[in-house]
């Protein structure tokens, strides 16, 4: 039993972890007579990471009195992307499917569940197979209780056009989440950025980033989405993408054979020099790819001729 456990155990407990960029915690379940003998409600608030942090994650399990005798019933309501495949898993192995509907809301019911702690994993994929990013929960379950838990928003899923660009290309960052929810986008580079735009009404999102604004080096980005302006998504996974500094010939005319910026009797002589070769140790020899360096290269070069 952790410490923590051991600590609190003169109270029922209840615990619950997010993957990913949340601080998590350790919350009693707290009785409040008001509400009855027997019912019980525990809020778990989880603060973002770094640039929400005027928001804050909430998610409420509520814990009801369900007869005194009966196996604990778990539930789980929340959103994903619109269509998005969900699969609830139990100590890692799958025990419930289900499919959100078009506005993202998916709800799943365990009912016979084993008392005692056990750790739920929440997996989901979007309509184009990608994955957004899981939420676990680690519960510690009592004879005679259902436990509801709300508001479990999983991270928007995320994706990107290429791995390693050239800097000052460009690269698309994209993904489901819910509907009309706004996304903010955040690449880590010396600075982090970050920008939000709106998930259209299929949950799609993109954002196209300057590779300028980041600059040469390896960066890093996630999505987080705010739906309704207060229900905060957990953060999606992290992708890593490159952009590469540029190199002398990168921008140059393709008979640039030097790449000095001009197309003159100097690129000829190199041309000539390769005439006929079919694998010239200066590739840009054979100007159009085609693996010899013969009359269509000399035409390609007089075309681009700026001396
Ligand atoms: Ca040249
Ligand atoms: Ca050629």
């Amino acid at each position: 039993m952790p410490p923590l456990f051991a600590a609190l155990n003169q109270v029922d407990l209840l615990r619950a972890v997010i993957d990913g960029r949340m601080n998590c915690g350790w919350f009693s379940r707290m009785k409040n007579p008001a509400l009855g003998v027997g019912l019980f409600c525990v809020l778990f608030i989880f603060r973002a990471l770094p640039v929400h942090a005027d928001t804050a994650v909430t998610i409420t399990a509520t814990v009801e009195n369900n007869g005194p005798l009966s196996n604990p019933i778990v539930e789980f309501r929340g959103f994903a992307a619109p269509s998005a495949t969900i699969i609830l898993r139990r100590d890692g192995t799958d025990v419930a499917t289900a499919t959100a509907d078009t506005q993202a809301a998916f709800a799943l019911q365990l009912p016979e569940q084993p008392v005692g702690q056990v750790v739920y994993q929440i997996v989901a994929q979007d309509v184009s197979g990608h994955a957004l990013a899981p939420l676990t929960f680690a519960l510690n379950l009592t004879l005679g209780t259902n436990t509801i838990i709300t508001g479990v928003f999983l991270g928007p899923s995320i994706a990107i056009n290429t791995a390693s660009v050239k800097l000052g290309q460009f690269v698309t960052l994209s993904g489901d989440t819910a509907p009309d929810s706004a996304v903010t986008v955040v690449v880590h580079s010396v600075q982090a950025l970050s920008f939000t735009i709106s998930a259209d009404a299929n949950g799609y999102w993109s954002k196209i980033v300057n590779t300028q604004e980041v600059g040469v080096g390896t960066h890093t980005a996630y999505a987080q989405s705010v739906l309704g302006g207060n229900q905060v998504s957990a953060a999606s996974s992290t992708i890593s993408f490159a952009v590469n500094p540029l190199e002398q010939c990168d921008g140059k005319r393709t008979a640039d054979l030097n790449c000095d910026g001009k197309v003159d009797l100097t690129d000829f002589s190199i041309l000539l020099y390769f005439w006929n070769q079919t694998t010239p140790s200066n590739g840009r020899a054979d100007i159009n790819s085609d693996s010899r360096v013969d009359i269509i290269d000399f035409s390609i070069m007089l075309y681009q001729w700026t001396a």
